[in-house]
């Protein structure tokens, strides 16, 4: 057992621990606290936090940053315009698959809106610029339109938080899976990593009988999956490739058939969507290359002078800036997953709210304690088969981040309203009003799909 404490504690006695401050109101408790506080340190391993306590902030990253290239499996953009054939070719390879029933899709939705100032999951936000619908349903349309043209269902495995989980099950089930069938939507909750105090490294206390802990980052979702047993489901339905993609981003293009097609024909392990960084402080991580490896560095851990390089055409030498949206071969997420125990952690200094020697709820302004957090995206350099597409920004991102100015709901949403009016003056609509539009995604999946609608291969 983990943090397994020397002797079983008593109404009057504390257990020791080799952080006793943890139970320093333990007089002050009731059975049931003292015996929730009692199982919640002994899940912890306390030496695994140590070590990433002392561990040095990521030097190597920017180390890695300096001998990056970019990366050079890069599908350009233009490729629909300059190739149509190899086009062609990776969508009708995509609907083979997704008719095959090779396709799932994971949702991760952990994040609260709360830099939204919206006091709930993030999922929940309303979004659509006309019919206000959630970032939810805007998603699992997609999801559903996309599994009735491919003619056969996709499971859904949706990622949620202690913070999100009850809230996200049941609105789900108020709005009826927003079409989707029941059976094929499967939720999942991450696990949680304790904060620690940055001076000290002793375990914070976010109430007098509970130790202060928050998501274990996107990266948790391998060993959340695992433990809700959803390999197996996987395996069970036949599913090869399981296309990721965050609760944010309205305009991801889910189960894109041209991204599945490009990838299965490259017959890549792990696929990543990118989008051309101009501006080196936009807050998307990198994806490069190393030694011949793809991955991706967190936009923070690179120093400002390697992402401000610019190469001899005057763009920035490294721009291939993460969308995060995804594609794992099933079997290779698995064996990260039961490899090696995973993912590293990644450690960043945050303000966490924590009990005092008082017993009052101190409230730090600044950072006071570590967080640590695994990035799904960590799994790119375990395989020599990556790929990466680039997509159209206006098409394809626009995240839902913050409550003003970029990537807020006003942004977001005249995003999506433009990008639909575009669609319809390229099929011929003639008027000059600014309408106040909405294409849903039952009606189309994408521009060339509103134009011409294209029935998928029959199986
Ligand atoms: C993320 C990427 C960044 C860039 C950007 C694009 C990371 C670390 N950085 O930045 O490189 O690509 O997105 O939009 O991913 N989530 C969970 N559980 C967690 C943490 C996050 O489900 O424990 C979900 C969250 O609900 C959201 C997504 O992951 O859908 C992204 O999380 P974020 O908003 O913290 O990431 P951000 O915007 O800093």
């Amino acid at each position: 057992m983990p943090g397994t404490l020397p002797h079983t504690p008593t109404a009057d006695l504390p257990p020791d621990s080799p952080q006793p401050h943890l139970f320093r109101f333990w007089s002050s408790l009731s059975d049931d606290e003292k015996r929730a506080l009692v199982a919640q340190v002994e899940s912890i391993n306390l030496n695994e936090i140590g070590t990433l306590w002392q561990s040095a902030p990521a030097e190597s990253d920017a180390a890695l940053a300096d001998k990056a290239s970019a990366p050079s499996s890069l599908i350009p953009a233009t490729i629909r315009t300059d190739d149509p054939q190899r086009f062609a070719q990776a969508e009708a390879t995509g609907w083979q698959a997704l008719a095959e029933g090779r396709v799932g899709a994971i949702l991760v939705a952990g994040g609260e809106g709360t830099r939204l100032g919206f006091p709930h999951p993030k999922g929940q936000y309303p979004i659509g610029p006309v019919s206000k619908k959630s970032l939810f349903q805007w998603l699992a349309e997609q999801l559903l339109a996309v599994s009735q043209r491919a003619g056969v269902p996709i499971p859904y495995y949706i990622m949620t938080s202690d913070a999100t989980h009850e809230e996200t099950v049941a609105f789900f089930r108020e709005h009826h899976y927003f079409g989707l069938n029941a059976d094929h939507v499967r939720f999942f909750r991450q696990g949680n990593m304790p904060a620690v105090d940055q001076k000290s490294g002793h375990l914070l206390l976010g109430e007098k009988h509970r130790v202060a802990v928050s998501p274990d980052g996107h990266g948790g979702l391998l060993a959340a999956f695992d433990r809700a047993g959803l390999f197996d489901d996987v395996l069970q339905r036949g599913v090869e490739y399981l296309f990721y993609h965050q609760v944010d981003n309205p305009l991801a293009r889910v189960c894109d058939p041209a991204f599945i097609g490009f990838h299965r024909l490259h017959n890549a392990e792990v696929s990543t969507k990118i989008v051309a960084k101009e501006d080196p402080a936009e807050k998307v991580g990198l994806l490069v290359e190393v030694d011949g490896r793809h991955r991706i560095i967190e936009y923070i851990d690179v120093p400002p002078h390697i992402a401000q390089q610019t190469d001899q055409s005057g763009k920035l030498r490294l721009r291939c800036g993460n969308i995060a949206v995804h594609l794992f071969n099933a079997t290779f997420l698995q064996r990260v997953a039961r490899e090696n125990g995973g993912l590293p952690y990644h450690r960043s200094s945050k303000p966490v709210p924590y009990v005092d020697e008082s017993g009052t709820l101190a409230q730090p302004t600044s950072s006071n304690a570590f967080k640590f957090e695994k990035f799904i995206f960590d799994i790119l350099p375990a395989t020599e088969r990556a790929l990466a597409m680039e997509i159209v920004r206006d098409d394809e991102f626009v995240p839902l981040k913050n409550r003003e100015g970029q990537f807020s709901p006003d942004h977001v949403r005249s995003a999506m309203r433009q990008l639909h009016t575009r669609w319809l003056r390229n099929a011929g609509w003639t008027t000059e009003q600014e309408l106040p539009v909405e294409i849903p995604p039952a009606a189309a999946l994408c521009e060339a799909d509103f134009l011409n609608p294209r029935v998928p291969p029959a199986r």
